[in-house]
């Protein structure tokens, strides 16, 4: 395991976005840090306004920042909101970017995604891959954005020695996702049709595409414990792969998540829908090699997150019957 550079005991740390699956993730990691947590609700800070956030940053002088703050979402509300998508990402990372420089924030982590890399990069994909080829159309709003984020790391870091580093998680999911059909990532989705579908008793279990691209899956907490390592032991201008190295066909996923909802109807494919990436699979050898490693296995965290899912659809029933 490699030597903290960054203690975090004792610091006043602010997780942006606390109220998203990463950022809760975070905030739950955290705990154990002997740190102070600093958060901010959306109705008490904006991110999308700088003054706000400059003012914000002056008043509560945060020491290390983690940008888990973001307008996210699935491969269908990326693919058909690209202007939010990139607007608001823009400005909610240049604004805390410069407040932190300004304020003089000790140390900031800047989360992407998997999804800033070439559609067709060479798999599995190296952070050298970045910007070296076309990118996937449905996300490319974000995808821009994210890489934006990346380079103004890089930019503070070379311009003002700021020690901004940026962390690229592959597929995330666990406590905290959203389940929302139209504006989710794939397996809330397939979680939430495939419990529907058994309650219902229907026939078919619809998944959208081919079912042939393949995702890698990270358990939310294993990255949020991911981030907080690099907080301590990384410090460089690269931006750094944080996966599971466990990718699933989707047609798979659909199975799998099928068995552990209990539903035995048919899985049919609705080819309206864009399959997207056909593979992301990320080599994380960068973070393995400062001693990281993830814990959690993609069964045992999908099937946790079924059972969560079935009991709160079974709980919300019975209180509304
Ligand atoms: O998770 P997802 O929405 O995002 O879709 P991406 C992953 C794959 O699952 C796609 C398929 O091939 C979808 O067509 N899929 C099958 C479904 N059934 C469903 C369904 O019911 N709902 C959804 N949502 N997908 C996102 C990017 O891409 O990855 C984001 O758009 C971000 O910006 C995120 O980077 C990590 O993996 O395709």
């Amino acid at each position: 395991m490699a030597e903290p550079l960054f203690d975090l005991a004792g610091r006043r740390v602010y997780v942006a976005g606390h109220r998203g699956m990463v950022g809760a993730a975070l905030v739950r990691r955290l705990a154990t840090e002997g740190c102070a947590i600093l958060t901010a609700a959306r109705a008490e800070l904006d991110l999308t306004q700088p003054a706000q956030v400059e003012a914000w940053f002056a008043r509560m002088r945060p020491e290390a920042v983690f940008v888990a703050a973001a307008r996210v979402g699935g491969i269908l509300e990326n693919d058909t909101r690209p202007a939010d998508f990139l607007h608001d990402n823009l400005l909610i990372q240049a604004n805390l970017l410069k407040a932190a420089h300004e304020s003089g924030v000790g140390k900031l982590l800047f989360l992407g995604s998997s999804c800033i890399y070439p559609r067709l990069a060479p798999q599995p994909i190296v952070e050298e891959a970045l910007l070296t080829g076309p990118l996937e159309p449905t996300n490319e709003a974000y995808a821009v954005a994210k890489i934006a984020g990346i380079k103004l790391c890089q930019a503070y870091r070379r311009q003002h020695g700021a020690d901004f580093i940026a962390a690229m998680p592959a597929n995330l999911y666990g406590p905290g996702d959203t389940f929302d059909l139209a504006s989710g990532h794939v397996l809330p989705a397939l979680i939430r049709k495939a419990e529907e579908a058994r309650r219902s008793g229907a026939a078919d279990l619809v998944i959208w595409g081919t079912g042939t691209p393949r995702r890698e899956f990270l358990h939310v907490d294993d990255c949020a414990d991911a981030c907080v390592h690099l907080m301590k032991v990384y410090s460089g201008a690269g931006p750094v792969n944080v996966g599971s190295g466990e990718e699933i066909a989707i047609l798979d996923l659909a199975r799998l998540v099928a068995r552990l909802v209990g539903f035995e109807g048919r899985i049919v494919r609705d080819l309206t829908r864009p399959d997207g990436t056909p593979r992301k699979l990320m080599n994380s050898d960068r973070l393995r090699a400062t001693g990281w490693a993830p814990r959690i296995g993609l069964e045992e965290g999908i099937a946790e997150v079924c059972r969560a899912w079935c009991a709160a659809a079974e709980g919300g029933r019975g209180a509304a019957a």
